[in-house]
């Protein structure tokens, strides 16, 4: 493993990944005021050996007055898989849903595609605000759905979670996860923090959505054979998916 300063992983990869790394940031910097968030140390980029291939993730993190991280991780097999993984904290306090995303691809062809805005309120249903505004985006037409694991109930009935199948697909896809973020973030700095038994709520929310998080055995699997059992838990638990600070 090895911390190197100014790689750039992002113009290997698959063409989709890189454009929706572009709109993820973009869309960040457009609606939220950003600072830095430090991960922890020398896990910002690692690089590992996958069955002789070489592993290299690149991590880009910031913070802002709504939420606690917003984490854009890029990551690259050998020739054989490229990754994109992004998950956006809310504050404790702020009663908001998670956004995930998770682009997973080799050779040419991404086989996953996943995204969403998942609930953290005790009913683990969003709100009538949220589900109004997703209702209202144009309908999520995708000639590939994909079935999520048993660990995905976490997931809101807007999960979209597919198999793209073409260049339309791709920028519907991109457009769609553009609209989750506008959407999320302008309802994120309209928002007024809450206290007491409603913020445990939300942050036993959070738990609940990292921990189910924690048990998908792809992602395990991949970081295991690259780095070892250990380190994978450790990266599993305090990069991809940690808990808020007060309850970790
Ligand atoms: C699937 N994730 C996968 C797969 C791999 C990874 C190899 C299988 C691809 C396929 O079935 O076609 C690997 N993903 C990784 C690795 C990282 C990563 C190594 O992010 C990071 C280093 N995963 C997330 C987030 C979501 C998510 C935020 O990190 C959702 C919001 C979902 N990934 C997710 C789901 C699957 C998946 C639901 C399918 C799992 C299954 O079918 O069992």
């Amino acid at each position: 493993m090895s911390e190197v300063s100014t790689p750039s992983l992002q113009e290997e990869l698959h063409p989709l990944i890189r454009q929706l790394a572009d709109v993820i940031v973009t869309s960040w910097q457009e609606y939220l005021d950003l600072s830095p968030y430090e991960l922890p140390e020398g896990l910002g980029y690692v690089e590992g050996r996958l069955e002789g291939e070489r592993l290299r993730i690149q991590n880009r993190c910031y913070q802002s007055r709504e939420f606690r991280k917003m984490h854009l991780e890029l990551a690259k097999v050998g020739k054989t898989l490229d990754i994109l993984h992004c998950v956006m904290f809310p504050r404790e306090g702020y009663p908001l849903p998670m956004f995930g995303c998770d682009l997973v691809g080799g050779r040419g062809q991404i086989s996953a595609a996943i995204v969403d805005l998942s609930p953290t309120n005790s009913d683990l249903e969003l709100s009538d605000s949220y589900r109004q505004q997703l209702a209202a985006l144009p309908p999520a037409a995708f000639s590939q759905p994909r079935e999520l694991p048993p660990w995905g109930d976490i997931f809101s009935e807007f999960c979209l979670f597919i198999r793209p199948s073409d260049e339309g697909e791709d920028a519907r896809f991109l457009d769609r996860v553009k609209h989750f973020l506008e959407i999320h973030c302008r309802n994120a700095i309209a928002m007024q923090p809450v206290s007491g038994e409603d913020r445990d709520l939300y942050l036993e929310g959070q738990r609940y959505y990292c921990t189910k998080q924690q048990q998908n055995d792809k992602t395990r699997r991949v970081l295991e054979k690259a780095f070892g059992n250990e380190w994978a838990e450790t990266y599993m638990t305090s990069v991809l998916f940690d808990l808020p600070p007060s309850i970790a």
